[in-house]
């Protein structure tokens, strides 16, 4: 662990988005207070504007690969909840409320509850961090997101000594959430870790990207984001956080549990029973590359399961 290092990513592999080229060089620096006037100010949301004067920092990562354009990133999703197309979350996302917004807390912890968002977010520093997303379908990201680590969170409800896995559900609600309205999956969307993987210190809560409070498409106001696993563990939009003693039934492993399994980590060994894990297609690049084992997390991530096997915990 501890092994973290400062981001340091070339100038000429930023992203060519203007603005977000100048936060970075603030960011460069090493003033990254200068972040907080970039943040949206816009939204007439007194909670949203709460959130815009935090400043973000440079979170303990660093990649040198370029980032994927903002407008790829923004409109080409995974949110089934808003259609199955990768166009679809971007089309109809709007009629996400993403405030007022609560997080439920329930299960083996001293402190259950039903809290206000904002509350929650008061006073935390928000970092960013260039993670790379890889989907299980195939294709891959890297992703300026602003947010925290999930244990920082977590411990506030000071889980007990029975809660083994953390349980995380997406909202439920047809009127705000169309999708929902079909079967694709059974609904809400939810997802687990286990209590290790969701206090190591890659895995963050997200609440923005690119400089700017997460896009309804994203998973606003509040998603996971675990970089060393399949894109679908990254839960979006949560509305509830359960301590659980026992590993909880996950939306795409009930689903499809031949396909998708528990732990989902990337492992170009282990292959999709549709498709090779092998090679991935980075949005934006012409030729596919090769998958990292863990997303190339291996480094800080692969103690997790020393005593897993990888093929059958897949
Ligand atoms: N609630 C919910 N969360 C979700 C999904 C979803 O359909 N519903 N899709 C997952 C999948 S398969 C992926 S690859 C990522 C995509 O995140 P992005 O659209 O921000 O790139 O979100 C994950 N989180
Ligand atoms: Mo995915």
């Amino acid at each position: 662990m501890a092994k973290f290092r400062l981001p340091t990513i070339p100038s000429e592999q930023i992203t060519p988005e203007s603005i977000y080229q100048q936060r970075r060089h603030f960011m460069r620096l090493g003033t990254a207070a200068l972040l907080a006037p970039m943040l949206p100010l816009g939204n007439a949301n007194a909670a949203t504007q709460d959130l815009a004067r935090l400043s973000a920092v440079p979170g303990p990562f660093k990649t040198d690969e370029p980032m994927t354009d903002r407008e790829a990133v923004t409109h080409y999703n995974n949110f089934y909840e808003f259609g199955t197309g990768k166009a679809d979350p971007a089309r109809n996302a709007h009629t996400l409320e993403p405030r007022p917004w609560s997080v439920t807390v329930a299960g083996a912890c001293a402190k259950p509850g039903t809290y206000e968002l904002d509350d929650l977010l008061k006073g935390r520093t928000l970092e960013e961090r260039v993670y790379r997303l890889r989907c299980v379908e195939g294709w891959s990201m890297v992703i300026p997101w602003i947010g925290f680590p999930l244990s920082d969170l977590l411990r506030r409800f000071e889980p007990t000594g029975n809660a083994k896995f953390v349980m995380l559900t997406t909202l439920y609600d047809p009127k705000q959430m169309p999708g929902q309205r079909r079967n694709v999956l059974p609904w809400p969307y939810v997802e687990g870790l286990r209590m290790d993987e969701a206090m190591h210190p890659l895995t963050i809560l997200a609440v923005g990207l690119y400089g700017h409070v997460l896009p309804n498409q994203n998973g606003a106001p509040l998603r996971l984001v675990v970089p060393w696993k399949y894109g679908f563990k990254s839960i979006k939009s949560i509305v509830r956080i359960d301590f659980v003693e026992k590993q909880p039934a996950t939306t795409w492993n009930q689903s499809a549990p031949r396909e998708y399994g528990f732990y989902a980590n990337v492992n170009p060994n282990v292959d999709h029973p549709r498709w090779s894990q092998r090679r991935e297609r980075r949005i934006g690049d012409l030729f596919r590359r090769e998958t990292l084992l863990f997303n190339g997390y291996g480094e800080w991530v692969a103690d997790l399961y020393s005593d897993l096997d990888l093929k059958r915990n897949f």
